[in-house]
């Protein structure tokens, strides 16, 4: 799905900014009609944010179930006409949008945009009213999964089995865009290097196409226009070209013009990056050259706003990369604004892309966060229905995301079941669809340890073997030589046994910040450290590693929990991004092989 954007025949509005919010603490708002009219008792609630920990209220930061949003909007005079599309980047975890009376659309899923074609229901230079109910609810049928449970008082309360804070809410931007009826609906751009020549694959969906031609141009940085072609898809090609590389990036400039005979009808323009992805036997290959990935998890996670995107928050964690040396990072456990991606594709900073399927292990959920196990995949479980809601994720995080150089890898899952028969069979149509719906990129998910080398059923669907360990934390805490063995044994089987590129996808210690110890003892910055330090010393010596990105880049808000101090302290910065030890350590080795 496009981004909305300003250019000659395009004009895009943000809807950012105050709009009024009200908690549905009784669930009646819908049955009331509460887009009817203006919303009672309404507070001011920023756009984009977390509403969660905006207001200092025990009942909103914790509610489960609908909250409401609503303002007044205008599309221009000018609009007259047009087309006028209105565009959420997303809801979480799904929403309901109504123009004054007219609903006119319904989303599921947190992290993806979504839009509706309201031409009809507004009408430009009058107001109208934008009403839009998100809810917050994880169930069965949900990505990522979890039960609402009814206390006996009445209440309810999300039990999840993942560890971020659930932060709900309209946390990325609203936009109302104009376009003409005739548009372009799509572009997707596949790049190639054949005998040193850079191809750039393209093709278009037109809408309404009536009697327009398509026109393509590719500029580069300096806006000369290299190559151009006519046709609804088609080839370009650039001799010589210049590649988009890790921490060097180029971008040129795809310009897509619908024309009507002379006239420009619409026009989109994409940033493209020439470069090629590949695996060859246990080396990860970007530009035909072994790539090692070093990096973070992360979160989308800030005071006060939770998961709401911040560009000066974004810009500044970039920069905090580049002084670490970083040139990886995984969009641990969602989907990241599109914003981070755009930035990632200008600064050469590599996206390991994963859904927001997390959670898809009541093994671990069980025994971690919920106590009491049950079976994982079964219908009155994580089945066919929630199945569905996983493709969707899929589809739509790879309609968005497919034209980023940035991601060269998708990441299916976090953590899931992943050593049962019911495990694979849930996979394989899953990895299935990926592949088919981007044939160019590698395919993987994100190994939990349970699911050993000889018992994981799910790797071997995989083009990499991505896992997450804590040797040194959950298995033998504070023992750094056990550690070391342990880790080795098992990535020395990982490479018997698989042979493809191994990414260590987590591994790290939490750290109280400002917690010095003379020995490293666990939840000290030293520990934290000194662990780091233990992993890299086995990564060194095994060559099917081609990848190490720590747990995680920052502090992060969690549910509370015994083993948690104010959310998970696994950052290597503190949640306002100050460095702990780590971070230099980590700076040092980093910097010495970029
Ligand atoms: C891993 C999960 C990650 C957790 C991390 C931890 O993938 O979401 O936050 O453990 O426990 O299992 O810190």
């Amino acid at each position: 799905m496009l981004r909305p954007q300003d250019n000659a025949r395009r004009e895009a509005r943000r809807l950012d900014g105050l709009w009024d919010f009200a908690v549905d603490t009784q669930g009646v708002g819908r049955d009331k009609g509460w887009w009817r009219g203006p919303l009672a008792n309404a507070t001011p609630m920023p756009v984009p944010s977390s509403y969660n920990d905006i207001l200092v209220d025990p009942a909103v930061h914790e509610h489960v179930g609908d909250v409401w949003y609503q303002r007044t909007v205008f599309a221009p005079r000018g609009w007259d006409g047009q087309r006028v599309v209105l565009r959420f980047d997303a809801a979480t975890h799904r929403a309901s949008v109504w123009v004054d009376d007219t609903h006119v659309v319904s989303h599921e899923g947190g992290y993806t945009p979504f839009e509706a074609d309201i031409t009809d229901a507004i009408e430009p230079g009058i107001e109208a009213r934008l009403t839009v109910a998100v809810n917050n609810e994880l169930t069965w049928h949900s990505i990522p999964p979890g039960i609402v449970e009814v206390m006996p008082g009445g209440q309810r309360r999300q039990r999840q089995y993942h560890d971020f804070f659930n932060y709900a809410g309209l946390n990325r931007g609203v936009w109302l865009y104009s376009t003409a009826r005739s548009h372009i609906a799509d572009v997707a751009v596949i790049t190639d290097i054949e005998d040193g020549i850079g191809i750039v694959g393209y093709s278009t969906v037109i809408d309404e196409p009536g009697a327009t031609t398509v026109k393509v141009q590719l500029l580069d940085a300096e806006g000369a226009t290299v190559a151009a072609a006519t046709g609804d898809e088609g080839e370009l090609q650039v001799s010589p070209p210049h590649l988009w590389q890790p921490r060097n990036a180029y971008l040129y400039e795809f310009r897509v013009d619908l024309m009507d005979g002379e006239d420009l009808i619409d026009r989109y323009v994409l940033p493209v990056g020439i470069r090629t992805v590949r695996v060859e036997e246990s080396r990860f290959l970007i530009n035909d050259e072994p790539f090692y990935f070093r990096g973070f998890g992360m979160h989308e996670d800030l005071n006060v706003r939770g998961r709401g995107h911040d560009d000066a928050s974004t810009v500044h964690d970039f920069a905090l990369l580049r002084w670490l040396g970083a040139n990886s990072f995984r969009t641990s456990h969602y989907p990241y604004a599109e914003e981070v991606l755009d930035l990632a594709d200008q600064l050469g900073i590599v996206v390991i892309d994963e859904t927001a399927a997390v959670g898809l292990n009541l093994g671990v959920g069980g025994g971690l966060f919920l106590g009491g196990s049950k079976t994982t995949f079964s219908e009155e479980t994580i089945g066919s229905a929630t199945q569905a809601t996983h493709r969707r994720a899929i589809e739509e995080l790879i309609a968005r995301d497919k034209n980023h150089p940035c991601v060269v890898l998708w990441s299916l899952a976090n953590e899931p079941e992943s050593h049962t028969d019911e495990a694979r069979v849930y996979f394989e149509p899953l990895f299935d669809l990926a592949r088919k719906s981007d044939p160019t990129r590698p395919v993987g998910f994100v190994n939990m340890m349970f699911a050993q080398p000889d018992a994981c059923k799910v790797s071997e669907l995989a083009d990499v073997v991505m896992i997450n360990r804590y040797y040194g934390w959950y298995v033998e805490p504070g023992d750094l030589v056990a550690a070391e063995r342990g880790l080795e044994r098992e990535l020395l089987a990982w490479v018997d046994r698989h042979g493809k590129p191994i990414i260590v996808t987590e591994y790290g210690a939490d750290a109280m910040p400002g917690l010095h110890t003379l020995d490293a003892v666990v939840w000290s910055e030293e520990y934290q450290a000194a662990l780091l330090d233990t992993y890299h010393r086995v990564f060194d010596r095994i060559d099917g590693v081609v990848g190490e990105q720590v747990w995680n880049f920052a502090d992060f808000a969690t549910p509370p929990s015994f083993m948690r101090v104010d959310g998970n302290k696994k950052g290597v910065f503190t949640r306002d991004r100050h460095p702990k030890a780590a971070a230099h350590h980590l700076r040092r080795r980093w910097l010495a092989s970029s």
